[in-house]
């Protein structure tokens, strides 16, 4: 069995995200791993480690995570069986499917749909694989920090992450990911859309929040209460997480702008954390003194676009009115 299931993705240097902040932009392109996203990092190191002799695995998700443990039950000759929200996009569905996946709709959001995971793993004896909440997966999803560094060579540092929060595991593998680097003071601009922001309501409350709902289209943003750890790290002093949000418009606009300037179709999750270049806020946030001036490189985590094709982002453009 091979050693990982992830790829070591391209660093690539944005000459018209580079103009817009007035500094480099490295984006980490996530978006070409098999799977489709980030995700694979994480839920393939986790896997790697819970499901040696497993009669199968189970997970709950709103497309990527679900993809990422299908791609990975797959190579390991598993069966997986993903539980998916009604909110997921038929998209999702059939390429859950096409990976030889069992797929079950339950609920109207994320949430509803980890309760039936939760429920098969103990009634089938499944393995459950958590999308965002386990130390094995930060440590895996940390890997992709170590590659920027050693894309970028020696002596050189980001000034900035820019990253999207679902349930919270990306930053939390981001912030492992700087650890082992030696990077824990290069700031994070923590992304979320407005509808989907459990992570933001935890940190204006200073505690963990429950959304009432996901209003938001992002839906693999969509998780109601984002991850203790995530949270935790949110108070640590040692660290600079700064929580922004966006409308479900700027994040289509961004997906848009970026299909247009890089030629790569991502999702609105991904949308999220491009539309703080694109709509000014990281200018914004240098001129409120958040971020330094000059700022060094600015990594965007390009996280991904497994939910998304032609189709649904015509309807996201007709549902949204842009
Ligand atoms: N999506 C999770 C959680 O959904 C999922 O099940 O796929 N960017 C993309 C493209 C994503 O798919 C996700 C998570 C995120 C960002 C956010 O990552 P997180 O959940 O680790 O903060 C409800």
């Amino acid at each position: 069995m091979a050693n990982h299931f992830h790829l070591n993705t391209p660093l690539l240097e944005s000459v018209g995200m580079s103009k817009l902040v007035g500094t480099a932009v490295y984006l980490k392109m996530e978006n070409s791993q098999p799977s489709g996203s980030f995700k694979i990092r994480g839920i393939g190191h986790l896997c790697q480690h819970m499901v040696r002799q497993s009669k199968g695995v189970v997970c709950a998700s709103g497309g990527n995570a679900g993809m990422a443990a299908a791609y990975v039950a797959r190579k390991m000759g598993v069966p997986a069986t993903i539980v998916v929200p009604s909110s997921s996009p038929q998209l999702v569905v059939q390429r859950l499917q096409d990976q030889g996946a069992t797929v079950k709709i339950t609920g109207k959001v994320w949430d509803d749909a980890n309760a039936e995971a939760l429920r098969l793993a103990e009634t089938e004896g499944l393995t459950f694989v958590p999308p965002f909440d386990h130390p094995l997966l930060w440590q895996g999803h940390g890997s992709m920090i170590a590659e920027v560094a050693a894309s970028l060579g020696p002596g050189v540092k980001p000034g900035a992450v820019l990253l999207s929060v679902g349930g919270g595991g990306l930053l939390c593998g981001v912030i492992q990911g700087l650890k082992d680097v030696g990077w824990t003071d290069v700031p994070i601009v923590a992304m979320e859309t407005v509808g989907a922001h459990c992570f933001n309501a935890a940190v204006k409350a200073g505690r963990l929040v429950t959304l009432d709902d996901i209003t938001s289209e992002a839906k693999c943003l969509g998780a109601k209460t984002v991850c203790k750890k995530a949270f935790e790290y949110s108070q640590c002093d040692e660290l600079t997480i700064i929580s922004e949000l966006v409308t479900d418009q700027q994040a289509l606009h961004a997906v848009e702008t970026f299909l247009d300037e890089e030629r790569v179709l991502v999702e609105m999750a991904c949308g999220a954390a491009l539309a703080a270049v694109y709509s000014g806020l990281i200018r914004r946030l240098q001129d409120e003194g958040m971020l330094p001036t000059p700022l060094g490189p600015l990594l965007v985590i390009v996280c991904g676009g497994g939910s998304v094709d032609m189709e649904q982002l015509t309807n996201l453009k007709h549902k949204l009115q842009t």
